[in-house]
C-alpha cells in the first residue's frame, strides 16, 4: 500500500475500471444531441419574447450580434411555446445525470500535470474550462430559475443567455475535435486503452453497461417526475419535481395553475371593483375609457388557448372569452391592421406587469382581452377584471389585471 499514489495528478490515483473511451464517448454522444436541442430551444425561447420590440421584453441588454437570428414570433400553432419550452426544461432536467456521469468519467484529466504541454494543449484546457464551467453554469441557473422562481432578480435571462453562448461555443469546438473519435470508440467496444483508462484499476463492482443503465435510470426518473407539468391532464400529478408550494388553484372553471396571485401582485378588490376599474385604450385617434360592462357590450369571441410558462409548466387549452385585441385597436383608429401594442397591468411593481406584443399577435383573431375563462368570470388570481391571452406566446405575455393598452409604434 505504501506506493499507492496519493495525488489526483498521478494516473494511478483514479481506480475505477469503468473509466475509458467507450463510457465517456457514449455519454458524450448523448450530450452532443441533447445539448444541441437545448441550445436551439433556448434561442427559440428568447425569440419568443420578441426582445427586439421593446426594452420591457428584452431583459438582455447589449446582446448585439447575438440577436442576429431573431424573428417575429408566430401565433401558431397555438401549442408552439408549450412544446419548445416543455422540451427545453424537461430535456435539461433529464440530461443532468448524463452530464454528471460524463464529468465524472473525465475528472482525472482535470488534475493532469503538467498543466500545459504545449500552446495547443494550453488552449485546449482553457476551452475545457469554458465547456465545463459553462455547462455547469447553464444547468444550475436553469434549475434554480425553475425551482426557486427568480432567485436572480431581473438578471436570470442575461446570465442564462450569455452563458449559453459561451457554453455552446466551447461545446462546438469540443464536438468538432472529439466527435469523430467518440463515434469510433463507441463502435470499438472492447478496446481498453487511452488516457482515461486507469493503469491500476480496482476490481469492477458493476459492468460499464450496468453503469450506463444506472445513469439512464436516473434520467428516466427525472423525466417521468418532470414531464407531466407540460403534458398536463392526469400526468400533472406525476410531476413531482415541478415546483410546488405555489398557490392552490382549486377546482372549477378557474382551477388551473396560477403563477402569481392577486395578493402577491398587490391587487385588491377595491382596485378591480366596477366603480374603480377602467380599461384605458390609446391609439391614433386618442384615448377611450371603458368599464367592464361596456367591454361586455362589444362583440365577444372565444379561443381555446394554453398558458405556457418559461419555467416549463403549461396548461391544457382553456376556453377564454373576451374582446379581440384587434377590435380594441379599431376603437382607436386602426381599422385595418393593428400595430404593436404595449400592455400595462394594474400591478405597480414586478417585472411581469407590462409587456409589448407585436402587430401579428395583436392582429390574430384568437388574441383576446379575456373577461371569462371556461364559461365563468376570470378569478382574481387569473387576472380579473381582464387579461391578455395570445396564441403560442410565452406565459409572461398574457398580462393579468390589465389597465391600459397603448397601440402604436413602440
Ligand atoms: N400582471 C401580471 N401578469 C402576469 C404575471 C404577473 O406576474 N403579473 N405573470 C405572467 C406569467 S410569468 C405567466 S406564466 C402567466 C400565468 O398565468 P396564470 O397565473 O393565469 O396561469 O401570467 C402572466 N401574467
Ligand atoms: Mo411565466
Amino acid at each position: 500500500m505504501r506506493d499507492l499514489p496519493r495525488l489526483p495528478s498521478s494516473p494511478g490515483f483514479w481506480r475505477s475500471p469503468l473509466r475509458g473511451p467507450w463510457f465517456t464517448s457514449v455519454l458524450g454522444l448523448v450530450l452532443l444531441v441533447g445539448v444541441t436541442v437545448l441550445f436551439v430551444t433556448g434561442l427559440v425561447s428568447y425569440a419568443a419574447y420578441n426582445p427586439g420590440l421593446s426594452p420591457v421584453n428584452d431583459t438582455t441588454p447589449d446582446k448585439g450580434l447575438l440577436g442576429f437570428y431573431l424573428f417575429a414570433w408566430p401565433t401558431g400553432p397555438v401549442w408552439l411555446y408549450r412544446l419548445t419550452q416543455g422540451v427545453h426544461v424537461t430535456l435539461g432536467i433529464t440530461l443532468i445525470p448524463v452530464l454528471l456521469a460524463k464529468l465524472w468519467s473525465v475528472v482525472p484529466k482535470l488534475f493532469a500535470l503538467p498543466p500545459a504541454r504545449s500552446l495547443a494543449h494550453a488552449l485546449e484546457r482553457v476551452s475545457l474550462l469554458l465547456l465545463v464551467g459553462g455547462g455547469l453554469f447553464e444547468f444550475t441557473t436553469g434549475v434554480l430559475n425553475v425551482q426557486l422562481e427568480y432567485v436572480f432578480p431581473g438578471s436570470f435571462y442575461p446570465l442564462h443567455f450569455y452563458g449559453a453562448w459561451v457554453f455552446f461555443a466551447a461545446f462546438v469546438a469540443h464536438a468538432v475535435l472529439k466527435a469523430p473519435a467518440a463515434v469510433r470508440n463507441v463502435r470499438r467496444r472492447g478496446r481498453r486503452t487511452g488516457e482515461l483508462v486507469s493503469p491500476r484499476p480496482d476490481l469492477p463492482t458493476v459492468s460499464r453497461r450496468g453503469a450506463l443503465w444506472f445513469v439512464a435510470g436516473g434520467s428516466l426518473l427525472l423525466f417521468v417526475t418532470t414531464a407531466g407539468q407540460s403534458i398536463g391532464g392526469v400526468l400533472r400529478r406525476t410531476a413531482l419535481l415541478a415546483p410546488h408550494g405555489g398557490p392552490d388553484p382549486g377546482t372549477g372553471p378557474n382551477g388551473f395553475q396560477i403563477n402569481k396571485t392577486a395578493a402577491y401582485a398587490g391587487i385588491t378588490p377595491a382596485d378591480t371593483h366596477q366603480d374603480a376599474w377602467r380599461l384605458v385604450v390609446t391609439g391614433r385617434t386618442g384615448t377611450v375609457r371603458l368599464t367592464r360592462a361596456e367591454l361586455l357590450r362589444l362583440p365577444l369571441h372565444s379561443s381555446a388557448l394554453p398558458i405556457a410558462c418559461v419555467e416549463g409548466w403549461s396548461t391544457a387549452d382553456q376556453w377564454w372569452r373576451g374582446v379581440r385585441l384587434r377590435d380594441l385597436a379599431a376603437l382607436v383608429g386602426y381599422e385595418d391592421t393593428p400595430p404593436d401594442v404595449f400592455v400595462e397591468s394594474l400591478q405597480r411593481h414586478g417585472a411581469f406587469r407590462h409587456t409589448a406584443l407585436r402587430s401579428n399577435q395583436a392582429a390574430d383573431p384568437r388574441s383576446l382581452l379575456a373577461l371569462y375563462v371556461n364559461g365563468e368570470d376570470l378569478s382574481p388570481d387569473h387576472g380579473y377584471p381582464a387579461r391578455v391571452i395570445v396564441p403560442a406566446a410565452p406565459g409572461v405575455m398574457n398580462t393579468k389585471w390589465v389597465a391600459r393598452l397603448t397601440f402604436g409604434d413602440l
